[in-house]
């Protein structure tokens, strides 16, 4: 007999680094998931979404009193990251990371307790005004570690489907009608009918991918006009960074802002370079990816919609008369998305709050049900 958790079918809506990881957390409780998405994550060059251009670290941005949700999700999937190094999956890295001396509130960060190692930098190891800290960190292989949550979810079971969606309230009517869907569109949110959130803006970042073995992670805004960073990741691979392009769509490559990039990186570390000059560094190729940001901030949360067309259970009947009937259906979207420079190190966090979202909102429409009877 099916548990009262294995009845509920869910469509993951989206296939980047935070539907992915939805989908399997979901299904490692029970559930029967569907992954629709328009890009899906064997679509390395796809510029239409963000996951495969990240870095992807784990370098916590927020002090504890502006975010204590990013605290816990980055709490967790620091914890759930560090579990793939064995694999190869991740890598453990040395962290430093330098600011200006305005951001005094990054030091005695919340996660000092939780990266190892972590200690403040030392006057003599800062430019002058700038103060760092250093700490152990992570990254993974970001388009190589979404084909393997897939395979994963594959492995289980699960059906990944490219499908691009208009409207949210088509989502319900896939894989026979659902009555739950998570909305994991990052910047597909802004557009998508019944969504619609024009809080949801892109943060273009240019980066340069390079062969290197450095395993060094810098991370760099000591200069307001100029910041950089280092973040190699597992294959051998260092993705030099980076910009912050608010609002900016474009996705060409600028030239001049590569070579920006890879001469602050070569300043942080010239160990990135064969022989410490710019000749020397072997570049794979230039990347722009688009972060999905809100303004406002990460939207998690569950929200419950009429479904106009009333889906299966309810469809609506048009009467001799003319007038309308049915259409009484509701659905339950749990928001996943808006996560802008962050999405890989919230990932596993954000993933066990939507669980927690889907496993209420399961429990209100039984109760719901019951109810009628
Ligand atoms: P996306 O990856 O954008 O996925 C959205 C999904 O929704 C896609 O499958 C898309 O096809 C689908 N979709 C959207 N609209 C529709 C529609 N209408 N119909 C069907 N499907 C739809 N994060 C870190 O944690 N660490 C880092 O070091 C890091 N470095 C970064 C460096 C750069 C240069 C960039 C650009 C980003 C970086 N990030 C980093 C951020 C990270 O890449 C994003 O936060 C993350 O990828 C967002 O994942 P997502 O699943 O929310 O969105
Ligand atoms: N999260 C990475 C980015 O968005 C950063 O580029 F750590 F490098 F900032």
């Amino acid at each position: 007999m099916l548990s009262a958790r294995s009845k509920h079918k869910v469509v993951v809506l989206g296939a980047g680094v935070i539907g992915l990881t939805c989908a399997l957390s979901l299904v490692e409780r029970g559930y029967i998931v569907h992954v629709i998405a328009r890009d899906l994550p064997e679509d390395t060059d796809s510029q239409s979404f963000a996951s495969p251009w990240a870095g992807a670290n784990i370098c916590p941005f927020k002090s504890i009193e502006d975010g204590p949700r990013e605290a816990n999700w980055e709490t967790a999937t620091y914890k759930k990251i560090s579990e793939f190094i064995p694999s190869g999956l991740a890598i453990a890295l040395k962290g430093t990371r330098r600011f200006v001396r305005t951001e005094e509130e990054f030091l005695g960060h919340w996660y000092k307790d939780v990266m190892p190692n972590y200690r403040r930098l030392e006057k003599s190891e800062c430019p002058e005004g700038a103060l760092g800290v250093s700490f152990d960190t992570l990254s993974v292989n970001a388009p190589k570690y979404c084909q393997y949550l897939a395979n994963e979810l594959r492995r289980k079971g699960v059906t990944i489907e490219r499908r691009y969606v208009r409207d949210i309230e088509e989502v319900f009517g896939c894989f026979g009608g659902v009555g739950m869907v998570v909305n994991a569109t990052g910047l597909g949110a802004k557009s998508i009918a019944g969504v619609d959130d024009q809080a949801v803006r892109p943060i273009r970042g240019q980066t340069v991918l390079i062969k290197s073995d450095c395993l060094r992670c810098t991370m760099d805004s000591s200069d307001p006009n100029s910041s950089a960073y280092i973040i190699p990741r597992p294959g051998g691979e260092v993705i030099c960074g980076g910009s912050y392009g608010v609002d900016d769509w474009d996705l060409s490559v600028s030239p001049s802002h590569a070579t920006r990039i890879l001469s602050h990186c070569l300043r942080l570390d010239p160990s990135i370079s064969r022989d410490g000059t710019l000749e020397g560094i072997e570049i794979i190729r230039d990347n722009v990816g688009l972060r999905p940001s809100r303004s406002s901030g990460p939207r998690v949360e569950s929200e419950t919609i009429k479904l106009e067309a009333g889906g299966r259970e309810s469809p609506i009947r048009v009467t001799k008369t003319g007038e309308r009937r049915g259409g009484e259906r509701e659905g339950t979207v749990v928001h996943a998305y808006g996560v802008g420079p962050a999405g890989y190190q919230q990932s596993w966090g954000i993933a066990e709050d939507v669980v927690g979202l889907v496993e209420e909102a399961a429990r209100t429409s039984g109760k719901k049900r019951e109810s009628k009877l």
